[in-house]
């Protein structure tokens, strides 16, 4: 039998629910663990365990607040192997990537601890004589948080650890494709210190409990990373309701690659940003604009290092790239590749491969040849896709960058300073990456995107205190008594 993981709400364990077994997409023959998917009630006490929790939490001082999440820090960086291992066996990310993203999430944990005891808030004079005036923050109350499978612990991290830090508690509900590095980051806050029910963590259908950690009177503050869909209909329930909503929806990244760039950067940044962590996230650099007198020369070197491009076991040796999560994922890949070829684009790569393993495996696909209007330009497909945009010159490539209406992050790759700066500052997006890829982000800087990408303040770094706190001003006037 599998290992066995289950819900946690207010300190305790949930039992019983709908069973899920959560699989390996390397080789699906391996049940990496078991869960019971739990339903809308237990939803509802994992709300009423946060509210509990919230009064004695949010009156914790700086100091109890950041030694906790100092320790879970050093613990996820003492294990980050043996967690590494376990994000790669159920995401599907090389073992490189999933230690490295287990690696960010300690030092996301040791951010906030730091970030937990910074002061803020103002002291003033009032414009009238003699009062005083308090800027303060405080923490929004509970805060549901709701994570994506395609980084299981640094995002759900980047989310967690400032909610705790500010004094709110949480709610946790992860995606269901990966809840082992859900539930370690949890139980690992939990023997952190955290009293009982200011974490909790909901494993279940996202139909099924997702109402509930969004709609219920409870709620103060949702958190979502997600699909587009699934994330306007949040804001739609919620935005009638007063709720505050962060969201993280998706990306059309553009890597924009000029006549002076040089090739070996070019070709690497394209192949890092395009398809590390199987193109599987919502930063990738998924079309390239490259311009006409180095777009021969830069296909050909692409071709070539794709030509070398190591697929398989995510977690055998010197593999540059796993497999695709899941059976949908891989179904969503195949179907923008025939909508390109259909709209006129030249797939090279993009083929199902048969290895040792029953596994979802995608070799990297180069659609070239496309248009900015085609489908593939437009929507995000989340897989090892990179489509090409031909275009005559850094204006045109500007432009075709600034068509995307995802503008989460976008990317330059020049020699020349004066491109680089004008691109920077003329970008639509939210980041922008000069000689570097799309993807790969700091935890100390605020994270996201313009348009139809983000919604909501920043996350992450000094932003993050935007969304998990509100402020109050406080006017108090000369009279007041003395104490
Ligand atoms: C990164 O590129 O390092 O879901 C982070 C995603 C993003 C995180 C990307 N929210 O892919």
């Amino acid at each position: 039998m599998s290992r066995q993981i289950t819900s946690v709400v207010g300190g305790s364990t949930v039992t019983g629910g709908d069973a899920h077994a959560d699989l390996n997409p390397s080789d699906l023959s391996d049940v990496v663990l078991e869960y019971g998917g739990v339903d809308a009630s237990a939803a509802k006490a994992a709300l009423e365990a946060a509210a509990a929790a919230f009064p004695l939490w949010s009156r914790t001082t700086p100091w109890e607040r950041s030694t906790v999440l100092d320790k879970a820090g050093s613990e996820v960086l003492a294990r980050a192997d043996e967690l590494g291992d376990l994000l790669a066996r159920e995401e599907g990310k090389t073992l490189p990537e999933a230690k490295g993203e287990v690696v960010r999430a300690g030092q996301i944990l040791k951010y906030f601890a730091g970030a937990a005891l910074q002061p803020h808030g103002h002291l003033l004079d009032s414009v009238r004589p003699g009062v005083e005036v308090s800027v303060t923050r405080e923490p929004i109350g509970v805060v549901s948080v709701i994570t994506p499978w395609n980084f299981p612990i640094a995002i759900p991290a980047w989310k967690i650890a400032p909610a705790l830090a500010y004094g709110n508690s949480v709610v946790f509900k992860p995606a269901e494709l990966v809840p082992g590095s859900a539930w370690e980051l949890v139980d690992i806050l939990n023997r952190a210190g955290l009293p009982a029910g200011a974490l909790n963590l909901v494993l279940g259908r996202g139909s099924v409990v997702g109402p509930v950690l969004t709609t219920d009177p409870l709620v103060n503050g949702v958190t979502f990373t997600g699909s587009v869909g699934t994330g306007r209909g949040i804001l739609d329930a919620d935005a009638p309701l007063g709720r505050k909503v962060q969201l993280e929806l998706g990306g059309k990244n553009p890597l924009v690659i000029v006549d002076d760039a040089d090739l070996a950067t070019a070709v690497e940044v394209l192949v890092q940003g395009g398809f590390g962590s199987t193109g599987q996230r919502c930063t990738a650099s998924s079309f390239a604009v490259v311009t006409d007198a180095i777009h021969d020369r830069l296909v050909a070197a692409v071709q070539e290092r794709l030509s070398r491009w190591t697929v398989g076991d995510a977690r055998a040796a010197g593999i540059e790239m796993g497999p695709v999560v899941d059976p949908s994922q891989l179904a969503q890949d195949l179907r923008y590749l025939d909508v390109a070829r259909s709209e006129g684009g030249e797939v090279h790569g993009g083929e199902v491969l048969e290895l040792g393993t029953a596994g979802h495996y995608l070799s990297p696909a180069l659609v070239l040849g496309t248009k900015s209007s085609d489908t593939i330009n437009r929507e995000e497909v989340f897989g090892p896709v990179v489509s090409v945009i031909r275009v005559a010159d850094y204006d045109e490539a500007l432009a075709t960058a600034n068509a995307s209406t995802m503008n989460l992050s976008a990317g330059v790759v020049t020699t020349d300073l004066a491109t680089a700066t004008h691109f920077r500052r003329s970008s639509k997006a939210g980041m922008v990456m000069v000689n570097l890829p799309t993807a790969g982000v700091d935890f100390h800087v605020p994270f996201g995107g313009r348009g139809d990408s983000s919604h909501g303040p920043r996350e992450q770094g000094f932003a993050a205190i935007d969304f998990f706190t509100t402020s109050k001003t406080a006017y108090t006037a000369p009279g007041s008594p003395r104490n």
